[in-house]
């Protein structure tokens, strides 16, 4: 139940798809598009307002389908262009909308484009894509350096992720009017909208026309948050979005996806009134476990450090701007194993607390597949088990240099992109059906309740190393939600919190109980309202 004035997603939950694990409809082994249509009710008897598909697109798969040939075409492992209408209308069907992932910061070394490029220097494409006879020291996302030389005309070609991952030169006005061309043709079959990947990459800083080396081969500074990525941004929703309705009569949503960007930075790309994008994806919560030697160089993290994180982006977006709350994506570990507990013992009471923090910050939500279920990491064996090239990549260069293999084992077991790509299992047990009870109880009470939607956000408590305890007012109404988020019990009142007014959910079974039970069992989280 929306309210009128506001767009479906300040109250909307989307349902993210990793096409190739979610559900197998055809009997080969792997998800496609069918499985999707297969499973429509599971999103809609969540509450989905909306599914986001990573790509679907045609791919030779060296990242998943994160390296597209053909932006028009669907890969056949996955369907028919016929398959994703039918996906379209049967989703709209029921209210739920269809994003896609939009892939345009780098095409695959397949696509036409990039081979028109690396044919010969005179290509009318050449300047498509970033070619030097003088790289700089930048190193890939994916280990190795991002520059690779393509002996055909003895220059290097820039990667900031893998070598057959090309990245487009979008100073080059022709590439950007082909991207919005490409995008319309997507909204003018029905889609709801983008989710954009790395789409703060699109702008490399230049000085004096050239790329400049980065602090110990790290591009980041030359390449998040660029120069004229305001102004790309502008023109695409200028160019693509302006004037635009989709078949449910809204106007289609735009989701940045942007590592590296601050709280005040990312109030600028979803301030409505510079016309840029609706909300932006922060990595701050998710980078909270990495050291100063990147992802792999894994530190623990505090409690008071991961809601600080959240309550800075709330507060940061309470006036100007959106925010959207994730746990989890194709990219992170299994929440519950990261920042929860994955033992039997307190599995379900970890997925549904961590949950129900999340879902009642003000944002929009996305749901990892599976997440809903609980699902947790996975046992890796040894460094065989990996197939995610940037796990394979990683191990392979740092045992290369001298690294303890259990230790580099160690974190990608932890951290590794394979822990959220394991097949969703369609027969649930009684543990996957609490976990999902409580998901579908969150979903419909952002939906039914404007203080989730609408209401300002408290946190309270910000240095309490167990408790994570905020309230959300609205209209004279006001949530309190505290979880205890550890498996030692609390004495919610010694802390402070006053639960009053009447209980709205809980995840320990007591949602009845009087509000003077103080004590939050392992785990626990409670909602009340008054
Ligand atoms: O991810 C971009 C990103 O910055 C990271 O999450 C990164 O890929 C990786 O996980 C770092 O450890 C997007 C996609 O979500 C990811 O699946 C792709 O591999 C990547 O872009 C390249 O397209």
């Amino acid at each position: 139940m929306s309210e009128p004035d506001i767009p479906w997603w300040h109250s909307g939950v989307v349902y993210q798809v990793y096409p190739r694990s979610f559900a197998d409809g055809d009997g080969d082994g792997v998800g496609d598009l069918r499985g999707v249509i297969d499973h429509l009710d599971h999103l809609e008897s969540l509450g989905a307002d909306a599914v986001w598909l990573s790509p679907v697109y045609a791919s030779p798969m060296v990242d998943n389908g994160y390296d597209i040939s053909d932006y028009h075409a669907i890969n056949p492992t996955f369907g028919s262009l016929a398959d994703m209408d039918e996906l379209v209308e049967r989703a709209h069907a029921r209210g739920i909308r269809v994003v896609m992932d939009l892939v345009v910061n780098h095409t695959s070394d397949q696509h036409p484009w990039f081979l028109a490029s690396r044919s010969s220097k005179d290509d009318p494409k050449r300047d498509w894509y970033w070619w030097s006879d003088s790289p700089t020291n930048w190193r890939s996302v994916f280990s190795g350096p991002a520059w690779t030389l393509d002996e055909a005309t003895g220059e290097h070609y820039l990667h900031l992720f893998a070598p057959e991952q090309p990245d487009l030169n979008w100073e080059n006005p022709e590439v950007r009017e082909a991207v919005y061309a490409m995008m319309r043709w997507w909204l003018d079959r029905g889609i709801d909208g983008f989710r954009m990947d790395v789409i703060n990459l699109i702008s490399k800083r230049l000085v004096d026309g050239r790329l400049e080396d980065g602090p110990d081969g790290d591009a980041s500074p030359h390449v998040l948050n660029g120069p004229r990525i305001h102004e790309f941004l502008a023109e695409m929703r200028r160019e693509v979005f302006d004037g635009r309705t989709t078949p449910l009569g809204e106007a289609p949503v735009t989701i940045g996806e942007t590592p590296g960007t601050t709280s005040e930075h990312g109030r600028l790309y979803t301030d409505p009134a510079r016309r840029e994008l609706d909300m932006v994806f922060t990595f701050e919560h998710v980078d909270l476990d990495s050291g100063p030697g990147g992802k792999w160089d894994v530190v623990p993290v505090t409690l008071p450090q991961l809601k600080g994180s959240l309550a800075g982006w709330q507060e940061a977006l309470a006036e100007t701007g959106w925010n959207s709350l994730y746990w989890s994506n194709h990219d992170q570990p299994r929440v519950v194993s990261r920042f929860g507990d994955d033992s039997p013992e307190h599995r379900v009471r970890a997925a549904t607390a961590l949950a129900t923090v999340l879902h009642l910050h003000r944002g929009t939500v996305f749901v990892y597949q599976g997440e809903e279920l609980g699902l947790a990491n996975i046992a890796f064996d040894g460094p065989e088990d990996f197939v995610d090239l940037e796990s394979v990549n990683h191990y392979a260069e740092a045992v290369g240099r001298g690294e303890d293999p259990e230790l580099v084992m160690a974190a990608l077991r932890y951290k590794s992109r394979d822990n959220a790509r394991t097949m969703v299992p369609w027969e649930h047990g009684e543990e996957e059906r609490a976990v999902l009870d409580h998901y579908r109880a969150l979903v419909r009470l952002r939906h039914d309740d404007p203080v989730v939607a609408r209401g300002d956000f408290t946190l309270l408590l910000p240095d309490h190393e167990q408790l994570w305890a905020f309230t959300r007012e609205h209209g004279g109404a006001r949530l309190t939600v505290v979880a205890n988020l550890s498996g030692e019990p609390v004495d919610v009142a010694a802390a402070g919190i006053e639960l009053e007014g009447e209980p709205v959910l809980a995840n320990d079974g007591t949602s009845t109980v009087s509000t003077d039970d103080v004590v939050l069992g392992p785990w626990a989280a409670r909602v009340h309202r008054s």
